[in-house]
Order: C-alpha cells, then structure tokens, then sequence
C-alpha cells in the first residue's frame, strides 16, 4: 500500500505543467475530488490497524506537495500574459550587444558596382599595383613628357617602375592578352602623389570598364553608362556627357549626373548647378588598340572610368574623404552589417 503512494508522489513530482490544459490535467489525476490522491484517503480502510497512523500522514504530506505544485503553478499561469508559458524574461534589460561587424561603405559600394555591370555581361580583371611605365602610361598614349609622369603626380619605385596611377594598367594587360570580343571591368586601389585632405588621398580607389567588339559606337557608351546610373542611382537620375579629353580615347566625355540632394534645383553638392561629375569616359583611341595588339580596322571599343570614394561620398553625403581610412567605428558602424 506505502508503494502505491510513493509511486503516486513520484508521479506528482515529474508532472510538467506548462499551460492551463496542463493544469487542469493535474488537478483531476492528482488533487481533485476523484483523484488518485483521494483514492489513497479511501484506501486507509485496506490498511491494518496499526499502521493506519503512518500511512494517514504519508498521504496527507502527498496531498500538500501536490496542492502546493498545483497552487504555486496557478499563480505562475496567470502571471504570465498569455497564459500559455511562464517566460522568465526581463524586456526592460539592454540588449546584448551585437558582434556582428558592417561592410566598409567602399566594399559596399564596389560590389554594388560590380553587380550592376555582371548583369550585362561584364567579367572581373585584376592587375599589379607596382607597374611599368608601359602599362601605366606608355601603351595609353601619354607622350613622353606628359605631366602625369612627373615624379609630383606619380610614385615612382624604381628605374621606370612605379605605383599604378589608374587602372587602366589592367585593361592593356586585357588587351595584350584577350581577343575582342572583351567586356570587363577592373577595380582597383590606385596611388597619385597627392597632399591628403578633404577632397584628396595618395590611395584611392578606382573602377574602369572595357567594351571592344566589331562595331561599337558612342551609343553603345552612353546607353551602357544611362543604364548604370539608373542602376546605381535610381530611375529618377538624368545623365549629361560633357566633351573632354584624355590621351587614351578619342572623342572624350566627362559623365555628369542631375544632383542627387536637390534633384537638379541647385545646391552646395553640385555647386547651384544641378549636376555632379562621377567619371570620364570616350571610345578608345585606334592608336592604344594597335599598341595593345588589336587591330583598330576590324574593333573599335569605349572605356570609362569612376573614383569609388567619389560615389560613395555622392551616395552617402560623405564630406570628408579622410573618414574613409581612419577606421572610426562611429563611422564605419553606420553601414551595413555582413
Ligand atoms: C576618369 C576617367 C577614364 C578610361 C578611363 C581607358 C582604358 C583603356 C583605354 C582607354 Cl585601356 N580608356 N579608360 C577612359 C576614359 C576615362 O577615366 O575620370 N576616371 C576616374
């Protein structure tokens, strides 16, 4: 008889009660009316005489854990809000802090770049930072006593080696080595020797693209130039080409677009023109094609290039280029997690 109380104890005692159901369930097996508890009580008649005392307190301290549980789960239920669940939690506590690092606003930026051009068949090239004068300058078409050669624009390192000014370094070695048709871009870190500022760095960073196949014209540039900035900048933005030059195409454009902040209207940003410069671009001189080993009767191909700090800043309302490298995390924090 003392078995099927110890047994029932043990029942009391590994019965989980998470909800109301739960609850009830308990109260009918165990502390109800008909439960088993009140079974035991009965059962006080089957018992001899002498241990009737015993087994009388050993129910009645079964009957108080199990009226215990029961009341104390009761109070825990309808404390919790839902009654479904008592959650232990505090919701006034600060939250715990996240690890999780933020993507640096250029990395942002270049992927970002590097999506729009792959979805229209552009690949990825990637070339030596410590070039040759030849890369860097000669096969471009710089005359020999360009300024941009000067020992104040250019890095040199070593007899005619030097740190690459532009990218287009990549895009020669493309050429020497790829038949037409070609279609790549080339990001890259560039080096000028600059004073640092706000609007200046001696490392930068740069974007170009190559397009050359049999007939491709100036439409060819600037519809491949609308459809990134609409991309990039959204479908409200306009675009401008403004006539230029550059040794190594022919014609030339700078590329404007209409001023993100006041849509075109005027402001400091876009100095009341309504416009912005984010790149140069052209069709490639015949000249640079046939030093890089493709034939300029049979190809023809346009360029472009882009300073990645110069969208970012454009994008994000940047002022300062400096912010960039100096590794804030008030700064760096503010982009968007990995
Ligand atoms: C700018 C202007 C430009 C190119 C880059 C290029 C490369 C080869 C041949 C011809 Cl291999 N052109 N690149 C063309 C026009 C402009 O960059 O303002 N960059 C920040």
């Amino acid at each position: 008889m003392f078995e099927k109380v110890n047994k029932v104890t043990q029942e009391v005692e590994a019965f989980v009660i998470q909800n109301k159901e739960a609850l009830e369930q308990f109260r009918i097996s165990y502390t109800g009316r008909k439960g088993q508890i009140a079974d035991l009580f009965d059962d006080i008649k089957n018992i001899a005489p002498d241990q009737r005392k015993a087994y009388g307190q050993e129910v009645n301290r079964l009957k108080e854990l199990a009226q215990a549980k029961f009341n104390q789960m009761q109070e825990q239920l309808e404390a919790s809000s839902n009654g479904q669940e008592k959650l232990n939690i505090d919701f006034t506590l600060p939250p715990v802090p996240s690890t999780l690092g933020t993507r640096h606003p250029l990395t942002v930026v270049r992927e970002e770049i590097i999506r729009i051009f792959e979805r229209i068949g552009f690949n990825l090239s990637e070339g030596p930072e410590i070039e040759d004068d030849w890369h860097n300058f000669t096969a471009l078409n710089f005359p020999e006593n360009h300024p941009a050669r000067d020992m104040q624009d250019t890095f040199f390192v070593e007899g005619n080696m030097l740190l690459r000014t532009h990218t287009s370094s990549v895009q020669v070695r493309v050429m020497e080595n790829q038949k037409p048709p070609i279609r790549t871009l080339s990001p890259g870190r560039v080096f000028r020797n600059e004073a640092i500022s706000a609007r200046a760095h001696c490392v930068f960073h740069q974007v170009e693209g190559l397009f050359i196949d049999e007939n491709v014209s100036f439409a060819d540039l600037k519809q491949t130039l609308y459809y990134f900035v609409q991309e990039m900048f959204g479908p409200e933005t306009k675009i401008r080409f403004r006539p230029s030059f550059f040794p190594f195409t022919e014609p030339s454009a700078e590329i404007d677009i209409s001023c993100l902040i006041c849509k075109g209207t005027g402001c400091n940003i876009c100095k009341h023109s309504g416009w912005v410069e984010i790149g140069g671009s052209g069709m490639i001189d015949p000249e640079v094609l046939r030093n890089c080993g493709i034939d300029p009767e049979k190809y023809s191909g346009f360029a472009f290039g882009m300073g990645i700090e110069r969208i970012t800043m454009l994008k994000y309302q940047i002022k300062d280029l400096r912010l960039f490298t100096e590794n804030d995390m008030r700064f760096l924090r503010q982009f968007q997690s990995l």
